[in-house]
This record gives C-alpha cells, structure tokens and sequence, in this order.
C-alpha cells in the first residue's frame, strides 16, 4: 500500500526536533510499502503542502504524527489540538485515505484526539507493530480496531495499566530509523541529532 506519513509538528522551540517516532516507523513497515514522509516543520504553508503531497503520491493510508500537545510555553493544549484538528479537515477534504494516528503526544489522550480530529484509527505507545498491524489487517481488506496498543495492557480493579515497551531489549532487532528521509534543515540548525538507546523502564514507569 502506498503510506504516507504526516509528522504534524512544527515546533520550533526549544530547537526544532528531527521526527524520530515517525522515522522509526518509516523504518519499520518499507519493507512491505511504499512509503513517503511529509514532515511539516519547515514548510510555510502546512495546508498546501499537504494537498500536493497527497495530490501527487495519492495515498491509500496517511498516518499522522502528533508529537506535541504542548507549545514550549506550556500553556494548555488548546492551540495545537486546534492546528492538528484544522489539518485534518484539509487532509479529508482531499482524500478518502484511511487516517492513523499516532505519536507521544496523541498517546496520551488517544480516544478524545481520535474523536475530536475525526481519525479512523490510532495507535498508543510505540508504532513499529501496531501501525504495521493496522496496515496488514486494511491490505486484507479487513477493518482493524480504532485504538491499537503498541504497549501491552492490563486491567484490574477498574484501572488500565499500559506496560512502558513491548519491544524493549528488541530495539536491536529493529530495522534502523529510516534516517534518509529526514530534512537536512535540522542539522543545520543547532547540529543535533537524535539516537534512542533503549526503551521502557527498569521501574516498570510508562
Ligand atoms: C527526548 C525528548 C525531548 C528532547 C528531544 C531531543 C531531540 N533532538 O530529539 C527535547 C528535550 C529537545 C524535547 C523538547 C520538547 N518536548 Co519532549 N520529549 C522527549 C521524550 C523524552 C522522548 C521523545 C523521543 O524521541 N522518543 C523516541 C521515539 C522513537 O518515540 P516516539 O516519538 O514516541 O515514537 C513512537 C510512538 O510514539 C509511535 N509513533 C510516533 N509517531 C507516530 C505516528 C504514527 C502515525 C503512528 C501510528 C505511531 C507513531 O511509534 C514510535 C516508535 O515506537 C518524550 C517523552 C517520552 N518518553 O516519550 C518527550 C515529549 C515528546 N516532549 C514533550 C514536550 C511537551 C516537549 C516540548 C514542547 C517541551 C518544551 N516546553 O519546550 C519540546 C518540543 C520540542 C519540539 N521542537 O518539538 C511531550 C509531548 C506531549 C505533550 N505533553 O505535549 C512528551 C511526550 C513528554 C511528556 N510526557 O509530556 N523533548
């Protein structure tokens, strides 16, 4: 299936941050799809690069990526959620793709930011499973369930756990972030880049 991949933030401070999460899952499914990365963060107009992209690669699945809720100020959640709800509007007024979402950020609110944006699906916690789940249960022509934990669950006495990582001390295992499709714009920047070293925590803390 052609996938493309929407990295929403456009945050630029405290420095602008390669999209690591959604590299990560870039990596993870091209083996099996064609897949392109939309990354917004520097475009001037978030809305028309958008419609091109989606225009010219004409996706069948768009995943987007909603790292932030904050702004650097911390000053409630509002202004992004509102940005990310205006971008989905654009994104359904020109395709009918099936929309995912996923990221830190949509992982902390996932069934209010499902409703509130109008997405299709999400996936909470870590990607590389889940979002190739969903993608092989739609190529089947199958419909997946609209939240996919990417961590796993466990209920008890009314409270829903979600364990740190599924994929843990696999990190190796995993194909590398597909770091070419990153913009050079972030080197160029501050000359940071980012590496993951491990995942989940020895105290079992989400
Ligand atoms: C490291 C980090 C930073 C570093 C980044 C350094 C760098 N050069 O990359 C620094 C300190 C600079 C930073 C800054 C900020 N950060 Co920060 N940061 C983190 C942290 C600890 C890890 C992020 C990371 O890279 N993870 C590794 C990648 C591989 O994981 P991932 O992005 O989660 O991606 C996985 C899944 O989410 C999923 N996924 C991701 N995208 C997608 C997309 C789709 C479609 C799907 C299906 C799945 C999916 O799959 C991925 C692979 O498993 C997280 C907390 C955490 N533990 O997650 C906070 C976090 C992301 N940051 C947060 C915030 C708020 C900020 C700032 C706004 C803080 C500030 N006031 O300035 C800035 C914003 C910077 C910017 N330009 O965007 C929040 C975001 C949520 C929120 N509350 O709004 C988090 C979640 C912390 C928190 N719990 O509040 N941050």
């Amino acid at each position: 299936m052609r996938v493309l991949l929407v990295s929403a933030n456009r945050e630029v401070l405290p420095s602008p941050v390669v999209p690591l999460g959604m590299i990560s899952i870039a990596g993870a499914i091209r083996d099996a799809h064609e897949v392109r990365l939309l990354d917004l963060c520097f475009e001037q107009h978030a809305h028309e690069a958008l419609r091109a992209a989606i225009a010219e690669f004409r996706p069948d699945v768009i995943g987007v990526g909603l790292r932030n809720l904050q702004t650097n100020a911390y000053d409630g959640g509002e202004q992004r959620i509102s940005e990310y709800a205006a971008l989905l509007r654009t994104l359904r007024a020109c395709t009918s793709a099936v929309v995912v979402l996923g990221g830190a950020g949509f992982s902390l609110q996932p069934a209010g930011l499902l409703e509130r944006l109008g997405a299709d699906h999400g996936v909470v916690g870590e990607g590389e499973h889940a979002f190739r789940e969903i993608l092989d249960v739609l190529a089947r022509g199958e419909t997946p369930p609209r939240l996919v934990h990417g961590a796993a669950v466990s209920r008890s006495e009314g409270v829903v756990r979600l364990r740190p990582s599924k994929i843990r001390g696999e990190l190796d295992l995993l194909p590398p972030p597909a770091r070419d499709l990153v913009d050079p714009r972030y080197y160029a920047f501050d000359g940071t880049i980012n590496l993951q070293s491990k995942r989940g925590c020895a105290f079992q803390c989400t």
